[in-house]
């Protein structure tokens, strides 16, 4: 008798043990969550981050107000993702499947922020984008922001895409244009005009300038190179460096070239006009490149290759990355 009261006491102690590990400990777990948001007056949201095959984030538009505390969870049920909202500072490297992971965030201006994954996920990452749309605040600090350079003078980023007569036969190097310690001209000294000349055309006018007579086309290529490349700092190079691995390398290929994988049967490619490039753009396309200027390319950038496949970048990078990235582009040709 004794013996099985203490059997049903131990059997009871286990039954609340399971009590606890089943219902308690969760609910505690849950009341802890819903305490810790409510303390802090916290809005939760929660964004599902899946393959883009799988929908990508969702939700992937978002609504918030102007200095609301907000805590995004973040999971994925599949591979590991990534998030950056650039304009509200948010950046997560690593979104585990199985994993939540919390951020915190009070936007202080109006506006809409782009956010993306930053994993290649899958061949359709680079599809993995979202907009949160934050209002209330003054509409006064809403940021007024300039049409882009190109848009400003004109140029058309369809126009028939030309190629340069003259190309230099070896890499042309920033140290040795530096080395010649020549006198540039203002042109190629104050960057606003520069980003709006092209390479070729630049040595086209030095090369017939008879005060360069003196100088062999390596030496002017050279001193281009130095030109293009003098301004940039090496933090800044380094960071567009970062970005061109995490968003730029799968379909331009590490090594620039255009072979990325998922630059391979982009949708859209085969119905382009047959003069356009087969694929992603060859930075190392000496012909190509040097006839463009950087406010062509940032304004590809910006704009994105339409229907080619190639996403836009002018809502993820600031105005600095965005020309650092197009200097960055240039290191495929210029040498140091
Ligand atoms: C999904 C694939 C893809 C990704 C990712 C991608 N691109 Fe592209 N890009 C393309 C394709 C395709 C083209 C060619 C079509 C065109 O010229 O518009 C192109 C063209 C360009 C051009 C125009 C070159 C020229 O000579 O006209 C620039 C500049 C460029 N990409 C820069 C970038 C940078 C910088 C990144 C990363 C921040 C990037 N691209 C990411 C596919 C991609
Ligand atoms: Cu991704």
């Amino acid at each position: 008798m004794k013996r099985a009261r203490s059997r049903i006491k131990e059997e009871l102690f286990a039954l609340g043990v399971v009590l606890v590990v089943l219902v308690a400990f969760p609910a505690g777990l849950f009341g802890y969550q819903a305490w810790r948001a409510a303390s802090a007056g916290v809005k939760i949201v929660e964004i599902v981050a899946r393959a883009p095959e799988q929908g990508g984030f969702s939700p992937d538009r978002l609504s918030l107000q102007v200095g609301e505390p907000v805590r995004l969870r973040l999971s994925s049920p599949d591979v590991v993702h990534g998030l950056t909202i650039p304009g509200l500072g948010v950046n997560v490297d690593e979104i585990y499947p199985g994993k939540v992971v919390e951020v915190d965030v009070t936007p202080d201006k109006p506006g809409r922020y782009a956010f993306a994954c930053t994993r290649w996920c899958s061949v359709n990452h680079w599809r993995m984008r979202g907009v949160i749309e934050v209002t209330g605040g003054s509409s006064l600090v809403m940021a007024t922001t300039e049409p882009p350079l190109f848009q400003q003078l004109g140029i058309d980023l369809d126009a028939t895409p030309h190629e340069a007569q003259a190309t230099p036969s070896a890499k042309p190097s920033t140290d040795a244009g530096a080395a010649l310690n020549a006198k540039l001209p203002q042109d190629l000294t104050d960057p606003a005009t520069r980003r709006t000349l092209t390479p070729a055309g630049a040595f086209d006018d030095l090369r017939t300038d008879p005060a360069n007579a003196a100088l062999s086309d390596a030496d002017i290529w050279n001193l281009l190179a130095w030109a293009w490349m003098k301004d940039v700092s090496p933090t800044a190079l380094a960071r567009a460096e970062t970005l061109y691995a995490r968003d730029c390398a799968a379909c331009h290929g590490p090594d620039g070239k255009g072979k990325g994988p998922a630059g391979l049967n982009l949708p859209g490619m085969q119905k382009m006009d047959p003069a356009m490039p087969p694929g992603p753009a060859d930075f190392t396309d000496p012909a190509h490149m040097l006839a463009a200027s950087d406010v062509l390319l940032q304004g590809k950038l910006l704009r994105g290759g339409m229907g080619t496949g190639m996403p836009e970048f002018g809502s993820l990078y600031t105005d600095e990355e965005q020309w650092t990235m197009i200097a960055y582009l240039r290191t495929f040709l210029f040498a140091k």
